[in-house]
């Protein structure tokens, strides 16, 4: 009895929710045993009690701390037996409705267990403290399996195990929500793979410095996180046939420019600005004219320069320090600071009307003549390249434009100069080849209050992952099977494919109307709505006349301002401002700088290459999964918000993959391979002439429970375990310890 209900206990959210067959029949069973049930407040919140009588759907229930309720039976769930308690994978648990799940995962929180597994997919919630269960230390222990409870080190572990059993790259997939511990964990399990990697020092700790670099130039307080990554990384940790690391290599996803120029209250700028105004020695301080932050406008202007608990001036000397362990020469160093003061310096320039028609020059003032210094331009050169267009003047918005994009261009080259710096570094000797374990750690959702074309596009990268993790979690298993014939019960999962071509289809998906749109010199972000008007699908909803537009994401709604669409898009002034860095720089990086980024895409299209390259790189390895979850949004320890956290679970597919993981063959193997490995298990008068009856004649003489496989039109598919036995008695019969005889053996294997 107990079976059936956790059977019917176990398929899914969804069903238990609404429907618990079965359920209703066993209240009595309930009441008997005394067994504990999930009881719902009028709050919505659940809690823990035993049923004493129920009479036509109303239940009396005593709660755990002895006050009695009343509440509809259709208010109760039934719970799971105290020994489940904390149980390290959710497929443990014989009912998966939401209050045991939520409940599970706070018990373990609440013991500093951050780490649960959901079938195959590791949860980790955000501890928001040191859980003191990283180091050396803890990695030697999982390293030889003195430990092995769900770990971002046991996941590393097996990601390392397998490739070098089966010479398959692997890549470690990580995603959450902004602020979940996406960076973080991505970041521990970089340590394990360097670690395990053994005898390559140097490169071990390029690549650990180059993380911190990274993060210094690409890394910014947001108002969900105070170090919230504004890029993607892939990063590919390179290995020999040994196992030995050898080298790696980062790919990005574009960098948030806009926070360059324009920073929302209490948000920041990259943390190197502040990190150079604080920390830099006196003599470069003389060098770039440098001031405190908080007299530049392009970091002033959100009214935060401080982080709590971050000490920007020592995180200086530690970015210096991480430059020269990755050997970039001191005068790259020089120029790299000199572009940044020269980037602080533009933001301060201000200019001048000089007629009725709004027409501009530049002030002469501090700022101007610092930023031409710093940029080794003539002020002649730089008032001409922020003041006209095509020979004629602009007016002072445009100036204001030219100058920020001057600003960002600088910056965005900057960082990926940068990042092909570290990849010369982290290549070590010969040019990487052999095997890779890849990890993903990407920007994620974000649904602020304003959002604008920089949430679109990080928006659209986050679909396109979750696509990656029920593609291989769901869709692939479940064609199978329905190719196999398999009987089977399918499944639910959210496919956000919906969503997906509302973004990427040809023509008439956003990107293609935003492009359509961009490339029209005439047009105006009506047109650009006008369009979408026409364009209108279930996933998308037009909200004013303005541009507001809503999308249906299947992590949530989130409403779009489209103002500026067309502009970020496009980057209009990006050709002028590169041809006036090339012609006026001497002695900088800009040689490099200007012939990087001259590509004629938009940034739209720009960016779903560079996804679709990443995406492409994850199909050629065998991906583990790893879901953050963020537990309050207030960034505190200790605090686990039930509702928080359950809007993550409800939308990241992970307790879909739970269910799937129960339901699962994880092994099989072809009718012809399963007869030549067992074959040797009939006595010669039983075996036949084709693969599938000498199967199945093996299948019936062990007795394996038909519960355990099934039969499909080329393969046969068995529950987890149940060819471990089968295989024993295998290697017995080789070994000569066991006799096949021609007749049942009596019992199951
Ligand atoms: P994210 O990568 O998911 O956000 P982070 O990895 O930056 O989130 O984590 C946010 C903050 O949470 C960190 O700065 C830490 O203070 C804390 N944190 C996360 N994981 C741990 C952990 N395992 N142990 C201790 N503290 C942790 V974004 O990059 O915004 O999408 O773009």
């Amino acid at each position: 009895h107990e079976r059936r209900l956790a059977e019917n206990g176990g398929a899914g959210l969804a069903t238990t929710l609404s429907s618990d067959s079965g359920w209703d029949n066993s209240i009595d069973y309930y009441i008997k045993k005394q067994l504990r049930v999930w009881c719902r407040h009028q709050n919505g919140q659940w809690e823990l009690g035993k049923i004493q009588s129920a009479v036509r759907g109303k239940a009396s229930v005593t709660l755990l701390d002895g006050t009695a309720m009343a509440v509809s039976t259709g208010e109760l769930l039934p719970a799971n037996s105290e020994i489940l308690d904390g149980v390290d994978n959710l497929v443990e648990l014989g009912y998966l409705n939401e209050p045991s799940v939520l409940c599970n995962l706070q018990y373990r929180y609440h013991r500093d267990v951050i780490y649960t597994m959901a079938g195959p997919v590791l949860l980790a919630i955000n501890p928001f403290k040191d859980a003191l269960i990283f180091g050396s230390n803890v990695i030697m222990a999982y390293r030889e399996k003195i430990l092995d409870s769900p770990h971002v080190y046991t996941l590393a572990d097996t990601a390392y195990s397998d490739m070098m059993r089966d010479g398959l790259n692997r890549s470690i997939i990580i995603s959450g929500e902004s602020g979940a511990g996406k960076s973080v964990t991505a970041k521990l399990a970089i340590e394990y793979l360097v670690e395990v990697g053994g005898d390559n020092s140097e490169i071990a700790s390029r690549i650990r410095e180059s993380g911190f670099i990274l993060e210094a130039f690409g890394n910014a307080k947001t108002s969900r996180n105070k170090n919230s990554s504004r890029f993607g990384k892939l990063i590919d940790i390179n290995y020999d046939a040994k196992g030995i690391l050898r080298g790696a290599c980062i790919h990005t996803l574009l960098l948030e420019k806009s926070r360059i120029s324009q920073l929302s209250r209490s948000e920041r700028s990259y943390h190197v600005f502040y990190q150079m105004c604080a920390g830099a020695p006196s003599d470069m301080r003389d060098k770039l004219n440098l001031r405190m932050a908080s007299e530049y406008k392009f970091l002033n202007q959100s009214g935060c320069l401080k982080v709590h608990d971050v000490d920007d001036a020592h995180n200086f000397e530690k970015l210096m320090e991480a430059m020269d362990a990755l050997r970039i020469p001191h005068e790259d160093q020089e120029r790299v600071f000199k572009l940044l003061a020269a980037i602080l310096w533009l933001g301060n320039i201000s200019f001048e009307v000089t007629d009725h028609e709004n027409h501009v020059t530049v002030v002469i003032d501090e700022a101007s003549r610092s930023a031409a210094r710093l940029l080794g331009c003539k002020m002649n050169d730089l008032t001409v390249a922020l003041t006209t267009h095509k020979n004629e003047t602009l007016m002072l918005q445009q100036a204001i434009d030219t100058r920020d994009s001057l600003a960002k261009f600088v910056y965005t080259s900057l960082f990926s100069w940068l990042v092909e710096t570290i990849n010369r570094s982290l290549e070590g000797d010969k040019k990487l080849t052999g095997r890779f374990i890849s990890i993903l750690d990407t920007y994620g959702f974000e649904s602020l209050q304003k959002n604008s074309f920089e949430q679109l596009l990080i928006n659209y990268a986050d679909e396109r992952l979750y696509q990656h993790f029920i593609r291989h979690l769901f869709k692939l298993e479940q064609e199978e099977y329905e190719l196999e014939g398999i009987d089977w019960k399918k499944v639910e999962f959210v496919d956000n494919q919906c969503c997906l071509d509302l973004f990427e289809k040809k023509h008439v998906g956003l990107l293609s109307t935003l492009d359509e749109v961009s490339n029209d010199s005439e047009a105006t972000n009506l047109t650009f709505v006008n369009k979408l008007k026409q364009r209108l699908s279930s996933t998308l909803q037009l909200i004013d006349e303005k541009g507001a537009f809503r999308v249906h994401h299947y992590a949530g709604e989130v409403q779009y301002e489209s103002t500026g669409f067309l502009e970020k898009n496009t980057d209009t002034l990006q050709s002028d401002t590169t041809l006036f860095l090339s012609s006026c720089c001497k002695n900088f990086l800009i040689d490099e700088l200007t012939s990087l980024d001259l590509g004629k895409q938009t940034v739209g299209t720009k960016f779903k290459g560079q996804l679709f390259k990443l995406i492409q790189r994850l199909e050629n390895s065998k991906p583990h999964f790893i879901q953050c979850i963020r537990p309050n949004a207030k960034q505190l320890p200790g605090m686990y918000e039930k509702d928080t956290v359950l809007q993550q679970l409800r939308c990241n597919g992970v307790l879909e993959a739970v269910k799937m993981s129960k339901s699962r063959y994880p092994t099989r193997m072809t009718h012809q391979e399963f007869a030549n490995k067992f074959g040797c298990l009939l006595a010669d008068n039983t075996r036949c002439q084709d693969s599938l009856s000498t199967s199945i004649a093996i299948l019936q003489q062990y007795r394996v429970l038909p519960e355990m496989y099934q039969l499909g039109f080329t393969k046969i598919y068995f529950r987890a375990d149940q060819v471990s036995a089968l295989e024993k008695l295998r290697q017995q019969v080789m070994q000569g310890m066991y006799k096949v005889e021609n007749r049942f053996l009596g019992g199951r294997v």
